[in-house]
């Protein structure tokens, strides 16, 4: 199905009906100097996760990644990510869908009060820059919207299977708009982010290259970090190191 992606700024779209990933294309674009392109598909061929897994992406789905050129540091790199998770969970919200941030990158809809939960959204954030500077940053986007969880990988949930179908354009509007809003105030996004977060007050393993920790997940840090009061006192973990976070 073709679908009409026409959007209002600030944000121009480079539409694909297919495509291997948008991340790959925004990538392309940032290289070639672009800016504030968003990169939309209705389906993508070889969608990609963090640290290499794959991610499922058939037709109806809200996959786009979002060319930005920000005068931000590399530190400050993670709070795109959060800011794209509250964009997404108060889009889904304002959809009737009961979205809560599972830290770092996942949107999650809740199952019971023991912090269980389905998988609605994931980020894949790519960026390149110098040691001081972001030259171009892509917060890649992947919500599961207008498709059947059962064609989605074990945990997955979605829009359609949580309220029923979205209009597409609507959505993506309102998700491009709130994205926008955050991304020009970044000091909104940690307080915005805490107020949705599942994870804070779970107890939480969460699996780095250089071991397990587990604790009670009390904060995040300005620039995005999970803070984690372990037997041992606290520990700060930043999102690139964190591999699995589960609760426990
Ligand atoms: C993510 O990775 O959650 C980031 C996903 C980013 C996808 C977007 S779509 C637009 C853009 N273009 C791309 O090529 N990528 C981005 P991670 O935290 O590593 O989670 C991956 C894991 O989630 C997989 O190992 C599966 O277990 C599970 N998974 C895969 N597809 C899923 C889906 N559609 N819904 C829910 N879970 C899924």
């Amino acid at each position: 199905p073709t679908v009409e992606f026409g959007l209002e700024a600030p944000f121009s779209v480079d539409y694909h009906e297919t495509i291997g990933s948008t991340n790959d294309r925004a990538r392309e674009l940032a290289a070639d100097g672009a800016a504030d392109v968003a990169v939309l598909a209705d389906e993508q061929t070889g969608s990609r996760g963090r640290l290499d897994r794959e991610w499922s992406s058939p037709p109806g789905g809200v996959w786009v990644s979002v060319v930005s050129r920000p005068t931000i540091t590399p530190a400050q790199a993670p709070l795109y990510t959060l800011a794209a998770a509250v964009a997404i969970a108060q889009a889904a919200r304002e959809a009737g869908v009961d979205a809560r941030i599972k830290w770092p990158n996942d949107v999650v809809v809740p199952v019971g009060d023991d912090g269980d939960y389905r998988k609605l959204a994931g980020i894949l954030t790519e960026m390149e820059g110098e040691t001081d500077r972001v030259d171009w940053i892509v917060p890649g986007i992947g919500i599961n919207a207008n498709v059947d969880a059962d064609a989605l990988p074990e945990g997955a949930t979605s829009i359609r299977d949580e309220v029923g179908d979205v209009d597409r354009r609507r959505f993506v509007q309102r998700l491009l708009e709130e994205f926008d809003d955050y991304r020009s105030d970044l000091e909104t996004v940690v307080p915005a982010w805490r107020d949705l977060a599942l994870t804070l007050g779970q107890r939480v393993r969460v699996d780095r290259p250089a071991g397990e920790v587990v604790g009670e997940a009390v904060d995040i840090t300005n620039s995005g970090a999970l803070v984690i009061e372990t037997d041992d006192g606290r520990q700060t973990v930043s999102a690139g190191d964190c591999e699995h976070l589960r609760p426990v």
